[in-house]
């Protein structure tokens, strides 16, 4: 090792000294960044995809027939042929297929079904179609990782979940509480027995034709669905399509979802989840692309959003949503339900959405909005609170110390109690980088995208307790995607490309 000390570093590192604490370096990007996920921007060839379904309370229930616990993946590496059969000499099959996917995951691995066990071993699971998809996501996950610093990864996340609920088969508790049957409630969709059922999930395997590598997982909620023509009738559906030219650019996930008259009230997201621990919304460990977690305020998420069809005026499109766990108290969730609370935060774009928090209804308006100069605005304040800058507002179920009005959020779609928090493009987040206009970032206007949702989400209220020290705000998970909100028949079609997560280099 060199012992003479480089000067640049020492200059750089008294400019993080004085930055410090003179409080001018505001800006964590001048002293440098890195990237929180393991595949930046989403070029890397050899991908890592996964997909998984929810049902209303963020669990399994029952197995679909023949589809096994809805987890699978798409996971390979990218060989040169030669390389593979190991010579250097001439070789007509090389020089035919210059470069060849090798595949991780087999179809008998995506395939497995509670009961069964993984590579001969059995996972403690027993007949909990539950816990088993738990344990197949890190089985999975241990077919796809990567080694990399500060950590291994796994895989980018493909989130379907059906909002139906059967409240006489009293598989949900509410907020984190085991309940009896009850019902009817139609604020849950449901056609009757077996409403709750995961999709059909077909899968073409990424394959490589010429220098184009492509691949899908496509399939429907209505079981008896007749997919062999592609989205024909008045069926629900969900199709992402990956594509990518070897060597170049951006993956490009293309993405469809479709509701009907049995499923009105369908989600899907395309997530950068924790590689451990848990992510935002599940109460089981995961696996995922976010090697680093990113934390309030100090990280940035940007990426390119092309809506192509926008799924009905009940389309709740998030340019960005982000999930983490904390309890009331401001400490980290540990996997109790009944204390644990999960925080989200969303950007609606459809246009079609106008704010529910108004001065005449302000139960759903977060009780203040704090500036970026720090000014803090009570929500009674008619003059300066930009109420359209706020959709929706639910406090957790299991708040003490709730202010009132307030209304709670559903205690039902999450397996612990949580908090939801929903914002509109308005002037007020135009400092964060975020659409201050709507319609910006809709139909017809494509971007590439840079917000600063690390500012952004340290500026937002959340509840916590009073006088309990502020809970770290690290969000295990970051999407994109829509939720269409109880409404038949509308179909929704976007891509996502070059998706990062920025993070300080030099974390404090
Ligand atoms: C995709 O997968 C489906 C279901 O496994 C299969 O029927 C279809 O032929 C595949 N399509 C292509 C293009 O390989
Ligand atoms: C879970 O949290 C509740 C509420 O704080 C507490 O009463 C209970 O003892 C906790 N359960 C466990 C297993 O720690
Ligand atoms: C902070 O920003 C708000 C909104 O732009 C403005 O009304 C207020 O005067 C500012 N306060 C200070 C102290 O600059
Ligand atoms: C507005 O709310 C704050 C905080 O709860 C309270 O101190 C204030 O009296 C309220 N003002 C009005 C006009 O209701
Ligand atoms: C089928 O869906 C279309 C919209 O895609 C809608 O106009 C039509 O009413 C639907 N038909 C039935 C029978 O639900
Ligand atoms: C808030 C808003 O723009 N609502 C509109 C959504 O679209 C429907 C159908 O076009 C209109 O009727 C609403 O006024």
């Amino acid at each position: 090792m060199e012992k003479r000390k480089n000067p640049c570093c020492i200059a750089a590192v008294l400019l993080l000294v004085v930055g410090y604490v003179s409080g001018v370096l505001d800006s964590w990007e001048e002293a440098g960044y890195v990237s929180g996920v393991g595949d930046p921007g989403m070029k890397r060839d050899g991908l890592r995809l996964a997909i998984e379904s929810w049902n209303q309370c963020n669990e399994v229930g029952d197995e679909t027939p023949n589809m096994g616990s809805p987890r699978a993946a798409d996971c390979f590496d990218v060989y040169k042929s030669a390389q593979l059969l190991n010579t250097q000499k001439k070789c007509s099959v090389c020089n035919a297929i210059p470069y060849l996917l090798v595949h991780r995951v087999t179809e008998e691995d995506n395939k497995l079904g509670v009961g069964q066990p993984f590579l001969g071993v059995q996972p403690q699971a027993g007949t909990n179609a539950d816990l088993y998809a738990a344990k197949k996501e890190i089985y999975l996950g241990s077919k796809c990782q990567v080694e990399d610093t500060p950590k291994p990864w796994q895989f980018w996340m493909i989130m379907l979940k059906s909002g139906n609920m059967d409240t006489y088969a009293a598989k949900c508790p509410k907020n984190g509480h085991k309940v009896g049957p009850y019902g009817p409630d139609d604020q849950f969709p449901c056609f009757g027995e077996g409403c709750m059922n995961h999709p059909l999930i077909y899968h073409n395997y990424t394959t490589l034709r010429g220098s184009t590598m492509k691949g899908r997982f496509y399939g429907s909620w209505d079981l008896d669905a007749d997919l062999s023509k592609g989205m024909v009738g008045n069926i629900s559906y969900h199709s992402v399509t990956w594509e990518k030219q070897l060597g170049e650019g951006s993956w490009v996930f293309h993405h469809v979802l479709r509701t009907s008259t049995k499923y009105p009230w369908l989600m899907l997201y395309l997530r950068s989840d924790a590689t451990t621990g848990f992510s935002g919304g599940y109460h089981y460990p995961t696996r995922g692309m976010s090697k680093i977690i990113p934390e309030s305020p100090y990280f940035k998420v940007t990426f390119t959003l092309n809506v192509i069809q926008g799924g009905g005026p009940s389309s709740q499109f998030y340019l960005m949503d982000i999930g983490s766990c904390w309890k009331n108290n401001g400490q980290p969730c540990d996997g109790n339900v009944t204390s644990d609370v999960t925080r989200y935060s969303e950007m609606i774009i459809n246009p079609n959405t106008s704010a529910l928090c108004r001065p005449d209804n302000l139960n759903v308006c977060p009780p203040y909005h704090t500036f970026p100069n720090g000014t803090r605005v009570h929500r009674n304040d008619t003059a300066r609170y930009p109420y359209a800058a706020y959709y929706f507002y639910c406090s957790p179920g299991n708040g003490q110390h709730l202010e009132e009005p307030y209304h709670l959020c559903d205690p039902f779609s999450n397996p612990q109690p949580q908090e939801l928090l929903q914002i509109l493009p308005h002037p007020v987040w135009g400092d964060y980088g975020y659409p201050t206009k709507q319609g910006e970032g809709w139909i017809g206007d494509s971007r590439t995208w840079e917000l600063d949702v690390g500012r952004l989400s340290q500026s937002l209220y959340f509840y916590q307790d009073p006088g309990t020290p502020p809970a770290r705000r690290l969000w295990m998970s970051v999407d994109l995607g829509t939720e269409i909100y109880k409404d038949a028949d509308q179909i929704a079609e976007w891509t996502v490309s070059d998706f990062d997560i920025l993070v300080p280099a030099n974390p404090k």
